[in-house]
């Protein structure tokens, strides 16, 4: 048994974490997250209280976040500013809670001598183009587009500082984009489910050839596991479960899916510096660790995402109004 501090662990894939941890280890789990918008309590419904505590702050709070490393054994930090469309609306958020609130908590790590796992993006090696047979390495060089990527990739930055310096016992791992329950509706594929249910059109940017390589959160969850038990001390692992597909056939999936016309969808403004395609090459950490995904088909994992907006319309409800309101707003 371990004490695990999971900070960001009320947002979509901290929260997935924490339920995946209480199902298949004995480890105790504290959750510090701010519940910002993209933080909900209700994803952390149901689990056992002798396992699970929810402590609400910031990991910009040095005191916090000192007095949690003291009863933790390992960090697996998730907190984050994590939407590239708000991060071109407002980019401040981001360099405080990314790159400060990731300082901080190094800083922490070293003073307690704590294991540090690191989660980030694929992001921050910018982007593929669409007919480019390769794929994403850790050998990768950095070259972040957005403000929210170019905040990740700095944050990773000062990790690789901390460990060579300072001797943090860090890991890092850049996953691809993920899906499943618990994604905020501002997010591609709950926005475009949460829009079928209420009757309105799926909104692409732009032409929708843009490539995203999706894994299910659930996969995520369980590569970071096996990083946090057996990933070397130092080094970087890229998670991704070969799940290439355009935006346009994502939202064609989703309309079949729900029963509606492939083409019924809108074309909006499309996002600034939209990067085109990101791919992730995941041998390293299936070679070393063992790992493989379990969720390999996306229509499936698709179908039971669907499902689950379905049946927790109360989860989801309320962020609802506010983000098509934002997205009106821009044209999206
Ligand atoms: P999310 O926006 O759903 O959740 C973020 C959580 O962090 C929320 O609960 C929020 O309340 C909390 N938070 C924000 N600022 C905080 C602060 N200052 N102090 C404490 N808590 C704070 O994000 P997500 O999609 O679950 O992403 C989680 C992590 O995974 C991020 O680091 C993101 O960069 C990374 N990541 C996400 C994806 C993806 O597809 N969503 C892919 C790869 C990596
Ligand atoms: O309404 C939309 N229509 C649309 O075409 C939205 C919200 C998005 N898109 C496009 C933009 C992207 O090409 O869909 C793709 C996915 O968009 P997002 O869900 O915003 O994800 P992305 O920008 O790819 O970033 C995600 O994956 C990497 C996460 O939000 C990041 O936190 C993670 O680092």
């Amino acid at each position: 048994m371990a004490r695990l501090l999971v900070t960001g662990g009320a947002g979509f894939i901290g929260s997935n974490f924490v339920h995946h941890v209480v199902a298949n280890t004995d480890h105790h789990v504290t959750v510090l997250d701010k519940l910002t918008y993209a933080g909900n309590l209700a994803s952390l419904e149901g689990l056992p209280e002798d396992r699970v505590r929810f402590v609400q702050g910031d990991i910009c709070d040095a005191a916090i976040v000192d007095e949690l490393f003291d009863q933790a054994d390992s960090v697996v930090h998730y907190a984050a500013e994590s939407h590239n469309d708000n991060s071109l609306n407002d980019p401040r958020p981001f360099l405080d809670t990314n790159i400060i609130g990731t300082y901080v908590l190094l800083e922490a790590a070293r003073r307690h001598e704590t294991r540090y796992h690191h989660i980030s993006t694929d992001e921050v090696y910018g982007d593929l183009e669409l007919d480019d047979p390769e794929r994403f390495t850790e050998q990768t060089p950095y070259n972040p587009s957005s403000p929210y990527s170019s905040t990740k990739a700095g944050s990773d930055l000062l990790v690789r500082a901390w460990v060579r310096s300072f001797g943090v016992q860090a890991t890092i791992s850049n996953c691809s984009n993920n899906y499943g329950p618990y994604q905020h509706v501002e997010k591609f594929i709950p926005r475009q489910i949460t829009n079928v249910i209420r009757g309105i059109r799926p909104k692409l940017y732009g032409r929708g050839e843009n490539v995203r390589d999706w894994i299910h959160a659930e996969d995520h969850s369980s590569a970071v596991l096996a990083i946090l038990e057996g990933g070397r001390i130092g080094e970087t692992y890229l998670i991704g479960a070969d799940g290439e597909k355009n935006n346009k056939d994502v939202v064609a999936m989703i309309l079949r899916l729900m029963g509606l016309p492939e083409d019924a969808f809108d074309h909006v403004t499309d996002r600034a510096g939209h990067d085109l395609r990101y791919a992730i090459d995941s041998s390293k950490l299936r070679e070393e660790l063992g790992w493989e995904p379990r969720f390999g088909d996306f229509e499936a994992g698709l179908a039971d995402t669907i499902r689950w907006y379905r049946d927790h319309e109360s989860w989801w409800a309320d962020a609802k109004g506010a983000t098509e309101a934002f997205y009106a707003s821009k044209g999206q």
